[in-house]
């Protein structure tokens, strides 16, 4: 079976992370998989893209099994499987959006943090777990977290290894909704299908202005803004949104 499997439906490319047994832990394997996956993403015809995971877990990190028989050289190992992923997850000009249906803890919990959007089912939980085994974050842990949450309540909740409930989560602003688990999948599908009936270039765009923020002066991001909202102006979707507007009908985005 797949370690990572992709379905569409429509412009919607679901992801899902397929090791169910070990709650989607990563090995070998399934960051190839992944990074195939995120290949598909790119191409134009997908306009959302949803990451979930097999069975009852989201994803949980590393594989604490491969980790024991080959442990090797952890730093060569982050740079050779996990960056890459990282890195084409963020560069994707489409939004992602990470439906965490349970556990998301070490790496997964940052795949989940790098991802535009997160939802969760209500017995999803959030786990730092790197620090439960002495480790520190790795994946980007360090890097969403910390702007997601803010760095001090990042920082306590990195180094207590406290394991957040769905609702926690959701009281802290690291997801921004929280779904009983039975509806969960539904409401994953309906969010993404709105997502891909939006201006795709205008949500791409908006990633690359609210990336470039982190590090930006106010005189830089201004000027980003000034760029990118003349490029939002050639696109399609803007003529579209205008006429639309003009002539009271609902809008019809393409993405182009
Ligand atoms: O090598 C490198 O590249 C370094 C990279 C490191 C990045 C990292 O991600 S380090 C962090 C690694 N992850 C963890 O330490 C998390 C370990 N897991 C847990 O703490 C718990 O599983 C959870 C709190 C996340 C969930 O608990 P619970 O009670 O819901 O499930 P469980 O019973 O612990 O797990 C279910 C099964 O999945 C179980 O197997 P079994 O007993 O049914 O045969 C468990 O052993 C397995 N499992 C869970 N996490 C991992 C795992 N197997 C391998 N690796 C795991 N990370």
């Amino acid at each position: 079976m797949a370690e990572v499997e992709t379905t569409r439906d429509g412009g919607v490319l679901t992801i899902t992370l397929n090791r169910p047994d070990v709650l989607n832990a990563f090995d070998s394997a399934m960051h190839r998989a992944l990074a195939a996956a995120l290949k598909e993403a790119r191409d134009p015809e997908v306009r959302a893209v949803v990451l979930t995971g097999a069975g009852r877990g989201f994803c949980v990190g590393q594989d604490l099994t491969e980790f024991r028989d080959a442990p090797g050289d952890i730093g060569e190992r982050l740079r050779r499987n996990y960056h890459p992923n990282i890195l084409a997850l963020r560069a994707l000009e489409k939004p992602v959006l990470a439906a965490v249906n349970g556990p998301a803890a070490g790496a997964g919990l940052s795949l989940a943090s790098a991802c535009d959007l997160r939802i969760a089912a209500d017995n999803a939980s959030f786990v730092p777990a790197f620090i439960g085994i002495g480790l520190v974050p790795d994946s980007g842990g360090s890097f969403f977290v910390a702007r997601l949450l803010g760095h001090a309540r990042a920082f306590e909740w990195m180094t207590s290894n406290r394991k957040l409930t769905a609702a926690e989560a959701h009281a802290w602003g690291l997801v921004s909704e929280v779904v009983e688990a039975d509806a969960f999948a539904a409401r994953a599908a309906e969010l993404a299908a709105t997502l891909a009936a939006a201006p795709t270039r205008g949500i791409a765009m908006t990633k690359r202005l609210f990336d470039a923020a982190a590090t930006s002066t106010l005189e830089e991001q201004l000027e980003l803004e000034a760029q990118l909202q003349a490029a939002a102006t050639r696109t399609d979707d803007f003529a579209e949104g205008v006429s639309a507007f003009l002539t009271k009908r609902p809008p019809e985005f393409r993405g182009s």
